[in-house]
Parts: C-alpha cells; structure tokens; sequence
C-alpha cells in the first residue's frame, strides 16, 4: 500500500471514530523520526515486538545489560553487519518503543534502517509514521511541516499548530455551531481567516521582486542583502537579462528573492525575453521593491511597475552616498504604495530600515503566541467547511 493510501485510510477511519487500521500490534516498524537533512544526530524510532530482538542481536551496550527500564537511554555500539562500530544511543519510551539515536549523516541512519529492514522490521515514511502515531490529522499535519521549517520565527508558529492551536480553535468553532451561537462561529472562523497569507508563507517563502530601470542598482542591492556577491554588478545598463533567485530570510520571514532585467525599451532580442519576464515576475510578487536612482528621478518604466501592482510596491531610492544626491518627486508614487526607504548597496546606509520595512509589508501584524493559523489545504477546507455552514444560517 503507498503511504499516501495509508494516510488516506488512517483518516477515514479516525473520521469514523474506528481504531487505526495500520497499529497492528504484530508487526514491528520503524522509521527515522528526525528531519531527512544531515545533522548531528538521527532519530530513528523502533515500535513492535520484535524492537529488543532486533537491538540483543545488533546493538552492545557498553555497561550493564541490554534490558532497559523504561524511560532509559544507554550507550553503546552497533556490533552486526556493515556498520558495525557505529556509536548509537538507546532510548527506551514504550514497553516495545526504543529510540537509536546515531551519527546525523544520512548513511548511518540508511544503514540502522537497512539493518532492520533485512531484519523483517516494515520501514515506514515519516508521513505514515506520523498519521500511525497521532490522532488529530491537524497536529500531524504540524508534525511534518515543522520538519520543513527553514526559520526559528515560523517553526515557533507551527510548533504552535503541533501543540493543537488549529484543532483547539475549530474545537471552539463547533461548539458555537453546536450551541447555534452561528455568529460566534463566523466570528471565531474569520479570525483565523486573517493569518492565512501568513500561513501560505510559514514553509513557502516570499516572493520580494528587486525591479527597476536599468542601472538603478538592483543587483548592487540584491547583494547586500544577501550579504555576498550572488548577482555580476557593472555600470554598463542592461546587465542583468535574466530572473536570478536565492532563498534567504528576513527577519525570521522566508523570502525567495529575485533580481530582474532593467525595465526599458530594447531592440536586443535577448534582454527583451528578459524584461517580459521582469514585467510577468512583478505580477507574481508578492512585495516588489521599486528602485529609483535618485539622479534619473521617477520615469515611466517606474510608473508601469507600480500600476501592476499598487499596495504591493515598496519603493526605494538608491545610491544614498552619492553626495549631492538630489532627492526625486515621489509624492504621487508615495500616495500609492505608502512611504519609500532611501538606501545605499555600497555603504550600506539604510539596508536595516529596508529590511524592517520590508518585514512589515510581508507581516504586518505579527501573530501571538498561540494563535491558530492554518497551513494546509485540508486546514483550509475544514474552516471553510464550519464557515459555509454557519453563514447558511447568519444570512437568513
Ligand atoms: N555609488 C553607488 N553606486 C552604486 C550603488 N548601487 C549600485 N551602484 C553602481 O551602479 C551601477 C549599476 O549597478 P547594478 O547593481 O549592476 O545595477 P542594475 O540595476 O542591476 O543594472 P542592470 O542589471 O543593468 O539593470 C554599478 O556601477 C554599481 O557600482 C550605490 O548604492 N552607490
Ligand atoms: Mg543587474
């Protein structure tokens, strides 16, 4: 069976209140319970009657016996087959519950998984493994996305989430339902309904667009945000043809972010393709940093990228350390995407206001602690689902 049928399955028969289909009490599993990225330490849990037998014939504690109470961890080595020699640490959790925890490398864990396989013991996904082990398929939802979590800020958001703060909220909202309070019910649903841009962003990054002109500093700035030279920078207008984009974060919000073509009228076949795909990438963005030399002033390239999309620009005026700077006209562009930031890539003048304004525009409202958001389609989809039906009976 593939692990989705087994997910699905797992949820169909918790939706109806039936014990879990694949806890079969004969069979022992086992899966690595930590994130598939190299790191110090693997996790790999083993549940089942055959968890001890598999550790007396392939594991040697260094003191005392194999028999472990429970909730006791001991050191030791893998004595059987290619690995052995591997230093792992045993936890027992259950009566047939064992964590091996050993080296973070990805051919340690392979191997202890290879071992057990060879073994007889069924290895599981992590997405059946979690669906197995946890009831609430929201929470296990959680579980597997805080291990795709790429910033402390979002991870504490799930972790949130994995702690029960969607389930609880929908508990909330259906009580209400059920007390006919159907007010209340659209009131709690519409709560949560405001996070969900953030909650599309918790694993997804950003997307932040640098657009502009021509030699207005876009990859100059790129950067400097980046902290290295990711983009070629030269004086020579029109040298970035192509989209060029790097992963980063900030201010604990995951950003894609895209350096662009210059945006101008060209007889050159190949910078053309690259300004349709600067025009088209404006459209997808999620913010878009406008950039104005301050000499050239505001022109009518700037003027079409701030019509594709009005409250999603952030304009920013470059080359702050030329002295003498003139400081461009910008009150009508200003009345439509709120205030600019004045910055320069190579002294680095302005980069922290640009990066807490840009902060503010991805998240204006910052979630507390707690909050319920939803991350999923399926999250969605329930909040929908208790909307619909209270609105049936708000509307009347
Ligand atoms: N003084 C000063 N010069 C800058 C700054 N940012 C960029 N420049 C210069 O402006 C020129 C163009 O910089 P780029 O970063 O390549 O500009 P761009 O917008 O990416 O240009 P294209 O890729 O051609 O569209 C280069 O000579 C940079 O050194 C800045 O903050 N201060
Ligand atoms: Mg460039």
């Amino acid at each position: 069976m593939s692990d989705y049928k087994r997910s699905a399955l797992f949820c169909v028969f918790k939706q109806h209140g039936l014990e879990n289909p694949l806890a079969d009490h004969n069979i022992t599993s086992a899966c690595r319970i930590t994130g598939n990225s190299p790191s110090a330490i693997a996790v790999i849990e083993i549940v089942g009657p055959d968890a001890k037998t598999w550790l007396d014939r392939n594991w040697k504690p260094n003191h005392g016996s194999g028999k472990l109470q429970l909730d006791t961890i001991r050191y030791g080595q893998i004595i059987a087959e290619a690995i052995v020699g591997e230093s792992v640490i045993v936890c027992r959790t259950g009566p047939e519950r064992y964590e091996v925890h050993c080296h973070g490398g990805k051919i340690a864990s392979q191997m202890l998984l290879q071992s057990m396989q060879n073994q007889g013991i069924q290895i599981q996904s992590p997405q059946a493994w979690v669906a197995a082990n946890e009831q609430d398929p929201f929470i296990a939802q959680a579980t597997m996305a805080l291990t795709q979590a790429t910033t402390l800020r979002t991870a504490k958001i799930l972790l949130d989430q994995q702690q029960g703060a969607f389930s609880r909220a929908l508990a909330n909202i259906d009580k209400a339902i059920q007390k006919g309070d159907f007010t209340l019910a659209m009131q709690l649903a519409d709560q949560i309904r405001t996070w969900d841009r953030l909650g599309q962003h918790l694993i997804e990054p950003f997307d932040i667009l640098v657009c502009g002109p021509p030699n207005v500093g876009k990859s100059s700035l790129l950067n400097r945000i980046l902290g290295y030279q990711r983009a070629i920078v030269h004086q020579q207008a029109g040298t970035t043809r192509d989209l060029l984009s790097e992963i980063s974060s900030i201010d604990g919000w995951p950003v894609r972010l895209t350096d662009s073509a210059g945006i101008r009228a060209t007889c050159d076949a190949i910078e053309s393709i690259g300004v349709q795909r600067a025009v088209a990438a404006s459209r997808s963005s999620d913010l878009q940093l406008i950039l104005v030399d301050p000499i050239e002033g505001w022109t009518g390239q700037h003027q079409q990228l701030l019509d594709e999309k009005p409250t999603q620009s952030l304009i920013v005026i470059t080359k702050s350390d030329i002295a003498d700077c003139p400081m461009p006209d910008l009150s009508h562009a200003h009345r439509l995407s709120g205030p600019s930031v004045q910055v320069s890539a190579v002294s680095g003048n302005g980069i922290p206001e640009l990066l807490s304004e840009i902060s503010k525009r991805l998240v204006p409202v910052v979630p507390e602690s707690g909050q319920a958001i939803t991350f999923t389609d399926s999250q969605r989809q329930a909040l929908e689902d208790r909307y619909q039906r209270s609105g049936k009976y708000t509307s009347v």
